[in-house]
């Protein structure tokens, strides 16, 4: 008999999902120093002075930036090494993890 043409479209792509990326967000805050948070950029975030003083000054000015791009697992580890770095500073520094 004759195929009625009728039939499912199968998938020829395969079918892989590329990993969530997600943004380490530094917030604003009246206490933490300038110079600790352009630190904390050129140490965790590998920027140069430069860098860290612009997105430090962003910060500042605008209460929240963007410190990089990363994994889940990545970014998820950066905020603790922020968190846990100034804690131990004693510094009221924020930083979150937002998706991308
Ligand atoms: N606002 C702080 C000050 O005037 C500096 C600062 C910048 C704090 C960025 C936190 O994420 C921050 N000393």
């Amino acid at each position: 008999d004759r195929d009625s043409g009728v039939g499912l479209v199968t998938r020829t792509k395969p079918k892989t999902k590329k990993p969530s990326q997600y943004k380490v967000l530094l917030l604003n805050d009246d206490y933490t120093p300038m110079e600790f948070v352009v630190h904390i950029l050129r140490v965790f975030f590998q920027m140069n002075t430069d860098e860290a003083t612009q997105v430090m000054l962003h910060v500042h000015q605008k209460g929240v930036g963007v410190c990089g791009i990363f994994s889940y697992e990545v970014a998820e580890t950066k905020v603790n090494q922020v968190m846990d770095f100034a804690r131990q500073q004693q510094h009221p520094l924020q930083c979150t993890l937002e998706k991308a």
